[in-house]
């Protein structure tokens, strides 16, 4: 797509991207009574009134040693993504968490203990599964990515006062939709990563976003988590997901100083709510 400047691009993503979850309004979930299994209130609308400073923490290894804890924490709700702890890792990624979104692989594989492990209790959650582009809600039903159905199910009629929703994969989509259609080069035809999904549903519920090492610092390292010995520079750049393209777009849209980004990895995002476009 042709390169469009900040404020376009602010604009193109409010226009084009509404947060939706899987309501039970559509089959085959509204004939399984979802509309009485989701939680009553939809997901932006969850924080009334509306958080103003957010932060999201990605898992990149490169957060390691960053003493970034204390800032981190001074925001008002803290997003993190999948298995990434804060216990022990404290001064560097501190220890607030307000949302989690996790992919379908922690719900389903056994070794993340989804329905035990703590990391899951006492804060919001938004799971999403990888559903091929334009499948219908029958066809992912049938056959996700990873079993993501059944555990819903199940944590929702045993914690049913937690916030948990499942992200609709029109919305997944519609991210892909706009990275392509702001990218010159062709780009896999793989859903973006939970790093890009996680700003956006931020930027939407948030006033001011603060990023911190989805764009590597000059820590930079091709240590895959900070959680992690895991080593691969595919975590950081991509492999599977368009993940080096949702990059260069989000610092395109960076509203900090490139004196944050190279010192903290942190960029700074507007809320998109209040954008006059
Ligand atoms: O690794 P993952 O992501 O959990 O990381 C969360 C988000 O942080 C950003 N990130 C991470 C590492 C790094 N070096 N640089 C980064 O920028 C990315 O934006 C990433 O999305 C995922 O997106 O859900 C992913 O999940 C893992 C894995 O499923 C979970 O950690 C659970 O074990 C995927 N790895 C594999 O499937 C092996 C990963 O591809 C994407």
């Amino acid at each position: 797509g042709p390169r469009r400047s900040g404020p376009q691009l602010y604009c193109d993503l409010k226009r084009r991207t509404r947060i939706r979850t899987v309501d039970g309004t559509q089959e085959p979930f509204s004939s399984l009574g979802w509309a009485h299994l989701v939680p009553p209130r939809p997901l932006d609308q969850i924080w009334t009134p509306q958080y103003r400073t957010c932060a999201v923490v990605t898992s990149a290894g490169s957060i390691l040693n960053s003493s970034l804890g204390a800032e981190i924490d001074s925001h008002d709700a803290v997003l993190r993504f999948n298995s990434a702890p804060t216990r022990g890792f404290e001064r560097d990624v501190g220890n607030k968490t307000t949302l989690r979104i996790i992919n379908s692989q922690i719900v389903s594989r056994p070794e993340h203990q989804f329905s035990s492990s703590p990391l899951y209790r006492d804060v919001a959650l938004l799971l999403w599964d990888p559903a091929p582009y334009s499948a219908n809600l029958t066809a992912w039903f049938l056959k996700p990515d990873f079993n993501l159905f059944s555990p819903y199910v199940e944590r929702r009629r045993l914690r049913p006062q937690q916030p948990f929703y499942v992200l609709h994969p029109e919305f997944i989509w519609s991210l892909w939709d706009l990275i392509q259609d702001h990218t010159q080069d062709q780009i896999q035809p793989n859903p973006p990563s939970s790093g890009f999904i996680g700003i956006v549903v931020m930027m939407s519920l948030c006033r001011d976003v603060s990023v911190y090492e989805f764009i590597p610092s000059l820590r930079r390292t091709d240590l895959c988590h900070y959680y992690e010995r895991y080593r691969d520079n595919a975590c950081t750049l991509g492999a599977y997901h368009p993940l080096l393209y949702e990059k260069l777009l989000l610092q395109r849209m960076n509203q900090g100083t490139s004196m944050e980004l190279k010192a903290k990895g942190k960029l700074t995002l507007r809320g998109l709510r209040d954008l006059s476009c």
